[in-house]
Order: structure tokens, then sequence, then C-alpha cells
């Protein structure tokens, strides 16, 4: 075997000079993390990357699919709330960040991408791995650059600096630099001395807008809404109709089985004024309320790049909401508030049929058969709503809830109690893509230090079998990469069964449907996860769920076989 040759030392490299002055500048503005994919190009970033790694400057993250860095960096920046650098090389390897591109641009996550580019003069003629990458992501930037070549000009070291200034200041979504670099690629380089930074959210100023409590009010809280949606429920009187991927989920306002309230109990039609936090996408009736006559409607504007204004009828847009103390408005509200909470407890209880007291009677005849029925309900198959509601039970606030777009995260919506938990969903484009990739970098932020680190927390991503499939490459750690403490909790019922609930299931050829909608699939998920070096645990009934859902160290993928 030919042994590689190291050609002669090479000149100084204008690339890796400017390259070193441009991370060292992000390490001083706070930036922690890069994700990285392997190529030529990009080189000179990607040595002076793992030169920051090594001095313990930076956290650095391979992976060779840049569809999978894409989504990596998407999770470890949303959990974190700081931006995350993406480097990647020319061709089609700027053109797979693009989905998790869109997903951060429409969820206002911050991610910094810098693609490498050739020199001016390599453009446009055929050269090979060169396409135009300037504007290669439409308008879901904020911002673009296309940096010219550093030729070693004095001055580029203080360009480049300036360059991440211009870069980070403002940051609410994904930033695409474009960066030329001419041969010589890359040579060895000594780090400058650097202070690491402290991230600093620059305070745009705000329109704030203030409200009064009162009657008429409810509070909807979508995905992105967090806790701060609960607290302006409480304050303003108003029941909190809170989706289950807000991060508003709980307190004395929720009414979480709020679609059945709306409708059946047809509290809607009471409803004066809706305020909106985050991005609703889970229901029909809440864009519904909004375009009912004689409803006002007020929406907080989140980061993301579109404002939610279904029908074009939202009445004002504010950055904040300030609520004036009212006790009095605030008393008259409490009936108001009352109905809706009590209506929506009574939805969820006649929903459970366990009847709980049995377990405690005396007669042993009915103790008995107690017993068998609950034997009976453990053999049970699993349902998706007992599937949906054990990964939502079994998940505390140091724990994270990643929830893909299937039929499961709509069925838990429907019935998750309240709790404080943190929740992550992709809800910004609500694509099927990148849901392995995005839990792992948010386990990966938690758990291992650049988020709320907290080293008991398990990550739990409840997902379809498609959406699992989808991104099976994200399975692959290389070689030393950090590993997080993560289930993938796989409802698997053989294609896409979220179908089955739109109305084209009523009136196309069944046949056709599953042809072309459903698109079963009967992949081994047991061998797929060995291939990966992923724990596996089937859960063939309802009493060995929630044993499977224990949190222990390592990679599990959880299979729940389920009915169609
Ligand atoms: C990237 C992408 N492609 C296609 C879709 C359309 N889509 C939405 S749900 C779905 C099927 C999901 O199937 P699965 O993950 O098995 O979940 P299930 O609905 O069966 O629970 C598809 C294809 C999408 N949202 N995103
Ligand atoms: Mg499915």
């Amino acid at each position: 075997m030919p042994t590689s040759k190291r050609t002669e030392p090479s000149p100084s490299s204008p690339a890796s000079t400017f390259a070193t002055a441009l991370l060292g500048e992000f390490v001083r503005s706070g930036v922690t993390d890069v994700v990285l994919s392997p190529g030529s190009r990009s080189q000179s970033l990607a040595l002076a990357a793992a030169q920051f790694e090594r001095a313990g400057l930076l956290r650095l993250r391979l992976r060779i699919d840049e569809r999978s860095a894409g989504f990596l960096a998407l999770g470890l920046a949303a959990e974190a709330g700081r931006p995350v650098l993406l480097v990647v090389t020319s061709g089609t390897a700027v053109a797979e960040l693009h989905p998790a591109v869109l997903e951060a641009a429409h969820s206002g996550v911050p991610l910094i991408v810098l693609s490498a580019d050739r020199p001016a003069e390599l453009r446009g003629i055929g050269s090979n791995q060169t396409t135009v990458q300037q504007g290669i992501f439409g308008d879901a930037p904020e911002k673009s650059w296309d940096v010219p070549a550093a030729v070693g000009d004095p001055g580029e070291e203080q360009a480049a600096r300036e360059l991440v200034a211009e870069v980070l200041t403002g940051i609410n979504g994904v930033r695409h630099v474009n960066l030329a670099f001419r041969e010589p690629l890359s040579s060895p380089q000594l780090l400058p001395d650097i202070e690491p930074g402290e991230w600093r959210v620059a305070e745009a100023p705000l329109e704030v807008l203030e409200l009064r409590p009162g009657p008429g009010t409810v509070v909807v809280a979508g995905t992105g809404a967090g806790t701060e949606a609960e607290s302006a429920a409480r304050a303003l009187g108003a029941p909190l109709l809170a989706e289950v991927s807000s991060g508003a989920r709980f307190g004395p306002n929720l009414v979480a089985a709020y679609r059945e309230v709306m409708t059946a109990g047809n509290f809607g039609d009471r409803v004066e004024r809706v305020v909106v936090f985050g991005h609703p996408t889970l229901s029909r009736e809440v864009p519904a309320l909004i375009q009912r006559d004689g409803v006002e409607t007020i929406v907080v504007r989140g980061s993301g790049r579109e404002t939610y204004n279904p029908g074009h009828r939202v009445t004002r847009f504010a950055d904040a909401v300030s609520i004036a103390d009212d006790p009095a408005a605030l008393d008259a509200s409490r009936g108001w508030v009352g109905r809706w909470v009590m209506t929506s407890r009574a939805i969820l209880e006649g929903l459970d049929d366990a009847a709980p007291g049995a377990a405690l009677t005396d007669d042993h005849r009915e103790r008995a058969a107690f017993a068998l029925t609950q034997l009976e309900a453990l053999r049970a198959p699993v349902t998706r709503r007992s599937l949906a509601l054990a990964a939502w039970n079994a998940s505390w606030p140091h724990d994270r809830l990643v929830l893909a777009s299937s039929r499961l995260i709509r069925e838990l919506d429907r019935v998750a109690p309240g709790k404080k938990i943190p929740v992550h969903a992709n809800r910004g484009l609500a694509g099927i893509d990148g849901t392995i990739a995005t839990g792992i970098g948010i386990a990966l932020a938690q758990q291992l230090g650049g988020g709320t680190a907290d080293a008991r927390g398990i990550t739990r991503v409840l997902l379809g079998d498609l959406a699992m499939l989808h991104d099976a490459g994200s399975l692959a750690f290389g070689v030393g990469e950090e590993r997080p403490n993560i289930q993938l909790i796989v409802g698997n019922d053989g294609g896409g069964t979220i179908f089955d609930g739109l109305e084209v299931a009523g009136t196309a050829d069944a046949a056709l449907l599953d042809r072309v909608l459903l698109t079963p699939q009967r992949v081994d998920l047991q061998a797929l996860a060995a291939a990966y070096g992923w724990e596996y645990r089937k859960v063939a009934n309802r009493g060995q769920l929630d044993p499977a859902l224990t949190p222990t160290p390592g990679q599990v993928l959880i299979e729940v076989p389920l009915e169609r």
C-alpha cells in the first residue's frame, strides 16, 4: 500500500490565516459550538476548528452527512439559545443544509452557515464541485455574504473580525457566509491568544402592548411560546389553550382538551379576544377562532421568518405584552376561566376508563375482578394514546421531550395533562426530516454542556416509523464523537398513517391511498439499531411500555408496534 506522502511544507496560506482569525473572533464573541462536515475547499476552517477544539475553546462535532449536520446544529442551537456554526465544503454539500436552514428560519433558531467556495476566477467555467452558492437558500437567511478569497493583504484578519461582528449583530435566524478560498487551501497555524467570550443577546427595542384582564379573553400557546404564555394567561384571567409543544402546557388556567371544549362546548362562540404566543400548528379550531367575526386577535411576535396571521385577520402585533394590574377585572374573569378549565377536566376524565377505587375496596371478589382487569390491561396492545401519554408521563423538568411530526403529537395534544416540562418540536415547517439529528443536538446541548446542562436528564424523541427511516443516517456516530443519553421511541404502524385522518382517506381508492400516501414499509428496526450500535427494546404490550422508558445511559431505539 502506498504510504501517504507529505508534500513540501506549503507556503503560509492566506486561507488559513483568515479562517483562524474568523473562528477566533467567533470564540471571542461567545460562540461555543461548531458542526462540521469534511471536504477539501473548507479545510482551512475545519483544521482551525479542530485546533480550537484541542485548545478547549470550541466544541466540535463531525457528521459526514450535511443534512444530519444541519439538524444537529439546529437542535444544539434551539436548546442552548445560542448560535451554532456549520462548516461545509462546496457544491451539493451546501444544498444538503437546506432543510435545516428552512426549519431554523421559520422557527427563528440562530444558525451560521460557513460554506466554502471557489474563488471568482474558477466560478461559472465548469470547475469541479462548483455551483452558484450565493443565494442558494433563497430568502431563508436573514442576511448573506459572499466573501472574496483572502490573498494575504494586511488587514484581512481585521476584516475577518469585522465580518464576525456583522454576522452576529441581531441574529435571530440563519446567516449565510459564503467564503471563497484560493490555493494553497491551508497551512499550519499558531492559535492566537484568545479569551472566550460570553454570548450576549442584543436587546432590540421592543414594542410592548399593554393589555387589561377581563372575561372573554383566551391565550393560545403554540410551539415556542414558553412559560411566558402561562404567566400571561394567569395575569389576564384567561383560559390557556396550550399546544403540547408550547412549553406552556401547565398551570391552573390550562385547558388541555381545548379543541373539544371549543367545539363541543361552544365555548369558542363566547371568545372576544385571543392573545397568541408562539406558532400554533396543531389544530384547525385555533385558526378558525381567529378568523371569526368579532374576535380581536393580538399576536406576540416570535423570532421566526413569518408572523402568524391566519386569514390575515390578526388585529395587532406586538413584540411583548404587559398586563395591567386590575384585581377587580381579574376577579370578574374567575367564572369564565373556571368554566373552561372544569369542562376540559370533565372531558379528559371521561376518556379514562379505569375505575379507580376498586383497588381499595374490602370486597375480595371485587378486588379480584379489579386485579384481573389490571392484568388484561397490561397485556393489551399499546395504543397511540397510551404510547404518547407514557412518554409524557415519563418526562420531568430535567428531561427533554422531542415530538416529531406524526399522528403521535396530535394524539398527545388532545390528552396530555398539565406538566411543566421542556418540549421541543420542529414545527417551523413540520417536516418529518431531521428528527433524530435534532433530538441528538438537543440531548448533547442539555446533557454535555452548552445549555442548561443537567447530567441527570434524558432526551426522549417520540416519532413515527417514516420519520425514523427518513433520518436513519443520523444514528451514526463517528469514532470519538460525543454520544448523549437518548431514547428514540418509534411508534411503528408500518407507514404514514397520519393520512388516514385526512378527508382524502374517505374519498380516495384505498389501495391507491396506501401506495402513494401511506407508503408501507417493513424495515427491520432491530437490525438497523444493531448496525449503528444502538440498544434496541421492543414493547409488545402495555405492561412493557413504562419499564422500557426508564432512563438508562446510552442510545436506545424503542420500537412500539401500533395498529393502523
Ligand atoms: C420532509 C417531509 N416530507 C413529507 C412530509 C409529509 N408527511 C407528513 S406526516 C408524514 C408521514 C409520517 O409517517 P410516520 O412518521 O410513520 O408517522 P405516523 O403519521 O404514521 O404516525 C408525511 C410523509 C413532511 N411533513 N415532511
Ligand atoms: Mg407511521
